[in-house]
């Protein structure tokens, strides 16, 4: 368990990883036992199932031509699990677009998520999900509005209640990064950084996104305590973002944990990674994925699944594809409801071009 004395062994200055157990699930130090109970670790297997089975099912309703498109989670789900079970309800999600379990966790429905990707403007207005921000999809965006929100938590003097800010390896390129770390660490504003280094934007590997050690020496360049922790490893990546909300909501400020993971599927339904990476890696890649590592601790701590994992996935896919039916019965937006939302009165030019657009297509649709 991480705390403020064994912290210090793991800086990414020398490049040290956080992990607790080996590709197959197995502690690496035989004294250590998890935090949860058998009972939790049981739970956070079935939401990891759902989250990947409801991500496959999402690809695949996107290939049927149902969705426009889909980010697929694949590979990456334990950080999403763990962070889903560290944030508290008051405390804000600022997602990056690929963190499909945290958001389930906070409260989003799968229907407002296949809504968004089948590109309607409710699925970004979340019934049951307070505090979660919408998908910010100009890349590193979304850190500026988590710093800004960290900072009014602190401004209000908010008590326990923390911003958890996800963001990729190809988004620490970006200057918002940069400011959003800067501006965090000045003011001691309670975010959480989370970067899923999945090691791929779209096309660009790692190798030619930085020079830099690794991603957590980003954070320590801002004066922001950081760690870098493996991102497969459910216990790991449970127990760092538990330190880190501790940290923050103590009045300690921002922290910054890079999560190497491994992205297994496309960027997007529109990708192909066979034209820039290759099977050797994915397979190497395979032997450490999350849902196998926490089955391979289960098996070794002694606990049973819950159930036999086919009928799990079969009674997941009937609540998936009811979700799914909602969404793709959900009325129509109107083709004109893009002039809607920006002013509380429309200034005449727009008003001039909504009219256009409504005479273009025979009235309001
Ligand atoms: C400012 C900006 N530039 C480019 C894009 C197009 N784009 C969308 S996702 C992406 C790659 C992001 O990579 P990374 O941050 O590593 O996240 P990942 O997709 O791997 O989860 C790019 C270039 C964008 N959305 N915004
Ligand atoms: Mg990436």
């Amino acid at each position: 368990m991480l705390n403020t004395k064994t912290i210090d062994k793991y800086s990414p200055l020398a490049d040290k990883l956080y992990q607790l157990i080996d590709d197959s699930g197995h502690p690496l130090n035989k004294n250590w036992k998890p935090e949860l109970s058998p009972e939790a670790i049981q739970q956070a297997y079935k939401d990891l199932l759902f989250a990947r089975t409801a991500d496959l099912m999402a690809v695949s309703y996107q290939r049927q031509g149902r969705m426009y498109t889909y980010p697929p989670n694949l590979g990456q789900e334990a950080i999403h699990i763990a962070a889903g079970l560290q944030i508290k309800e008051q405390d804000w999600l600022v997602p990056a677009f690929r963190e499909l379990g945290t958001w389930l966790a906070k409260g989003v429905s799968l229907k407002e998520v296949f809504l968004y990707f089948k590109g309607h403007e409710d699925g970004s207005r979340f019934e049951n999900a307070p505090r979660v921000l919408p998908v910010s999809v100009p890349i590193s965006s979304q850190l500026l509005h988590a710093s800004g929100l960290g900072y009014s938590i602190k401004y209000q003097n908010e008590k326990d209640t923390a911003v958890f800010a996800f963001v990729g390896d190809g988004g620490t390129s970006e200057g918002d990064f940069h400011e959003a770390l800067n501006f965090a660490a000045v003011w001691e504003a309670p975010v959480i950084f989370v970067i899923q280094n999945n090691q791929f934007a779209i096309s660009v590997p790692i190798e030619m996104q930085t020079k830099s050690l690794n991603l957590a020496v980003k954070g320590i360049a801002y004066g922001i305590p950081s760690l870098k922790v493996d991102g497969n490893d459910f216990f790991a990546i449970y127990d760092a973002l538990r330190y880190a909300r501790e940290q923050a909501v103590s009045g300690k400020g921002a922290f910054l944990i890079e999560a190497l993971t491994f992205r297994a599927g496309a960027h997007t339904t529109s990708d192909d990674p066979s034209k820039y990476r290759s099977a050797e890696l994915e397979e190497a890649w395979a032997l450490k994925d999350p849902l196998k590592r926490l089955k391979g601790y289960m098996e070794y701590a002694g606990f049973p699944l819950p159930a036999p994992e086919d009928e799990l996935i079969a009674s997941f896919k009937k609540l998936i594809d009811k979700e799914f039916e909602a969404a793709e019965n959900y009325p129509q937006y109107r083709l004109d409801d893009v002039f809607d939302y920006m002013y509380a009165e429309l200034p005449d030019e727009l008003k001039r071009q909504k009219q256009n657009l409504i005479n273009a297509i025979g009235g309001v649709k």
